[in-house]
């Protein structure tokens, strides 16, 4: 799996993927993490990458023209023409475990990082093939928003989790959908006088599974009501 992020801050994406199990998945080659700085296609010596919005107001807007070039630079290296391009924004839609699911399996794509007031509108027009927001709220920039989608994303390709059972069981996915993960436990066995269950520690594994069923249920509907 590839992701090319166009972004003003290609360190900012470096830096985040070269950490535990991802910075493993970009060493093992399970994926690859891909900055183009779009600083590096400016329209001037001055290295100009936004202007002053027409019609007035506060706020820069990234330029069409830097952005596009970046963006070409990226499809005349790759064999896939028609990768998927996503700009990160809160207009996009709420990204959930069914639509990272769904990018795991494209190979390659292609993620916009706007900063300042976003990106000149001809762009999205141009190029951009989705809009993803990762929660209604409002960022400086796309690139955190590109890192969790990254994230959530590249945990899904095989391989990149140590077990293959690690993702089977959790929130969200498989058998799980719509269930939170019930609690989990390591030693010791007593902590500040608070014991761990004494079913996981009874080594009856029909009775974990039940007990583990009932906890997930259970903390859903307290915390998360509206999944069920
Ligand atoms: C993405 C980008 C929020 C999100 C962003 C989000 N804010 N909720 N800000 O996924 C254009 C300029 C978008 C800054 C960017």
């Amino acid at each position: 799996m590839i992701f090319h992020v166009l972004t003003l801050f290609p360190e900012m994406i470096r830096e985040a993927a070269a950490h535990s199990i991802m910075g493993r998945a970009v060493k093992a080659e399970k994926i690859q993490i891909n900055p183009v700085n779009i600083r590096d296609f400016a329209i001037n010596k001055h290295g100009q990458v936004d202007d002053a919005p027409y019609g007035g107001g506060a706020g820069m807007v990234m330029m069409a023209a830097p952005v596009f070039d970046a963006y070409e630079y990226v499809i005349s290296q790759s064999d896939n023409k028609d990768m998927p391009v996503i700009y990160l924004s809160p207009q996009g839609k709420v990204l959930n475990q069914p639509m990272a699911q769904n990018l795991s399996t494209c190979g390659e794509m292609i993620l916009l990082c706007g900063h300042y007031e976003g990106v000149d509108e001809r762009i999205i027009e141009e190029i951009v093939t989705a809009e993803i927001s990762i929660g209604d709220y409002v960022l400086t920039g796309g690139e955190p928003a590109a890192l969790v989608l990254i994230d959530a994303v590249a945990r899904l390709v095989p391989g990149v989790l140590g077990k293959e059972a690690s993702f089977q069981d959790e929130s969200f996915s498989g058998e799980n959908k719509n269930l939170l993960e019930y609690p989990h436990y390591t030693r010791p066995a007593v902590f500040r006088g608070k014991e761990v269950p004494e079913v996981l520690l009874s080594g009856n594994h029909g009775k974990i599974e039940t007990w583990r069923r009932e906890q997930s249920l259970e903390r859903t509907r307290i915390k998360r009501p509206e999944l069920l």
